[in-house]
């Protein structure tokens, strides 16, 4: 009698319990936090961004211009942004940004606050405003506009006291109230001591952690633009985070979340955190990967002969879209303030490989099927791994996180790259992930990695001619959610 009255209890607890377990299953899993915002999720499906880097460098040579430097030295002769931009747009390319001020303090508009600018330069005849016509041009051909304003200023005599914040704060009010709506603003986190400032010519040392007050100049900006919401760059975020190199490669393992209470913009050692991030990180930050298409950022005609290749630059996109960031390459104008032909023949020549090798995607045409799949509903299918919209997904049963999909090819095939995309809306969950053809009567595998995140490419060690591929999550966080799979 006891033991049935047991038995009872536990069908009893069990059975409601499983039934609910079940009923969670055919809804859509719970998010893992954090997630990305409308704007992140905006800019991570952006993938490929430009930067600009303009100023006295250009004409004098330099990287670092060291803030003494004449207005009169900037003088393009033949400055036309909507080259800049129809050739990007082109090229692939979703946004432009632009460095309005570098480290040499020059402004590329005519800035009320200081007389170092273009105004004062011979480029029409001081009546020129280069980010007026970059964010027009911009525009015209549909690309987003953002803009780089170094916190570090060379030229300023108040660098270093707090005089310069307010100079700053009022620089950034200039172009966010009229150049907006701006959609990313980069802080450089370079500060490299020395510098003209205002004639003192001394080294000047901040601490990066506190001089900027970074908290109240970002409420400023979003008090002037709510909406739609300006991407912050820095090392540290608080939209994008800094990649931790310059050579175009974003980390094999790549998460999107990272914690930064104890990082800001230039702490010194941090290249490897960043470069990775981490799988318990509270904020979500996802790397940025910024390098240039020359050996420097500014142009110098001594680099005409070192613009990368078209195949080198198709590598940097693999380490870095491919790794599941967004790549932000730097396209520099010439002296005429035009892109360099050889620039220009170089973005053709990536968007001509881009295009021919991701040209035809198997998996369209192929069967995906799984074994398991979330509380068996056709909402959570392998099938809509295939279907070419992002916003359905593959996805397990809560407590599941391995799971396989196989994709049936209609015939044998040679296939080089796979592509790969997590549903990111609702959290960054594979840690770990194989891919496997099925050959000589067995599977066979082929690559192994362990995020995918928004997007991850893979570029198989050499080609294989098979019918069948299994796409494997061997771990993660909670119940993967597998969006797309391409097959090239
Ligand atoms: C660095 C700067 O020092 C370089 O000049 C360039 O602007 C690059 C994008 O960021 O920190």
């Amino acid at each position: 009698m006891k033991k049935l009255f047991r038995l009872l209890m536990t069908v009893g607890l069990w059975v409601p319990s499983l039934l609910k377990a079940q009923s969670n299953n055919l809804r859509p899993p719970a998010p893992v936090l954090p997630v990305p915002s409308a704007e992140q999720l905006a800019w991570h499906r952006m993938e490929t961004n430009a930067f600009i880097h303009f100023t006295t460098n250009t004409f004098t040579g330099r990287e670092w211009g060291n803030g003494d430097e004449p207005e009169s030295v900037f003088n393009p002769t033949a400055l036309d942004a909507t080259q800049w931009a129809n050739t990007l747009k082109a090229a692939g390319f979703k946004m432009m940004i632009l460095t309005c001020k570098h480290h040499d303090g020059f402004c590329l508009w005519p800035s009320a606050f200081t007389t170092h600018s273009v105004k004062n330069s011979p480029y029409k005849n001081g009546k020129g405003d280069v980010v007026r016509e970059a964010r027009d041009a911009a525009a015209k051909a549909g690309l987003k506009f953002g803009v780089y304003l170094s916190p570090w200023d060379r030229n300023h005599a108040e660098y270093g006291k707090p005089g310069y914040i307010t100079y700053y704060r009022n620089q950034l009010k200039e172009l966010f109230t009229r150049y907006g709506p701006i959609t990313e603003m980069w802080f450089d986190g370079a500060n490299g001591g020395t510098g003209y400032y205002g004639g003192a010519n001394e080294a000047r040392k901040i601490d990066g952690k506190t001089y900027y007050d970074w908290p109240n100049t970002l409420a400023m900006i979003r008090k002037i633009q709510p909406t739609p919401s300006v991407i912050f760059f820095s090392d540290a975020g608080p939209g994008v985070r800094w990649v931790g190199n310059e050579s175009g490669i974003a980390g094999e393992t790549n998460w999107n979340t990272i914690s930064t209470d104890t990082l800001y913009a230039g702490k010194p050692g941090v290249e490897k955190l960043l470069n990775t991030g981490s799988p318990d990180g509270k904020q979500w930050i996802p790397a940025e990967v910024d390098v240039s298409i020359r050996p420097g950022w500014f142009y110098h005609a001594a680099e005409d002969s070192k613009v990368k290749t078209p195949e080198q630059l198709f590598d940097i996109y693999l380490s870095s879209v491919g790794r599941g960031s967004t790549l932000l390459l730097n396209v520099p104008p010439d002296q005429r303030g035009l892109f360099h032909e050889n620039d220009v023949a170089a973005l053709k020549g990536f968007r001509h490989l881009l295009d021919s090798v991701f040209a035809h995607n198997l998996a369209r045409k192929a069967k995906a099927q799984s074994a398991s799949y979330r509380g068996k509903s056709a909402l959570f299918a392998a099938s809509n791994t295939t279907d070419g919209n992002p916003d359905t997904y593959w996805a397990t049963n809560d407590g599941v996180s391995t799971g396989s999909i196989e994709l049936s090819l209609p015939k044998e095939t040679t296939i080089r790259y796979v592509t790969l995309q997590e549903y990111i809306r609702l959290g960054q969950r594979v840690s770990g992930f194989t891919i496997e053809v099925w050959k000589n009567n067995s599977w066979q595998q082929l690559a192994a990695g362990t995020t995918i995140g928004y997007k991850r490419i893979l570029k198989l060690a050499e080609p294989v001619t098979a019918s069948k591929i299994r796409v494997n999550i061997t771990a993660a966080k909670a119940c993967p959610l597998i969006s797309n799979i391409e097959i090239y």
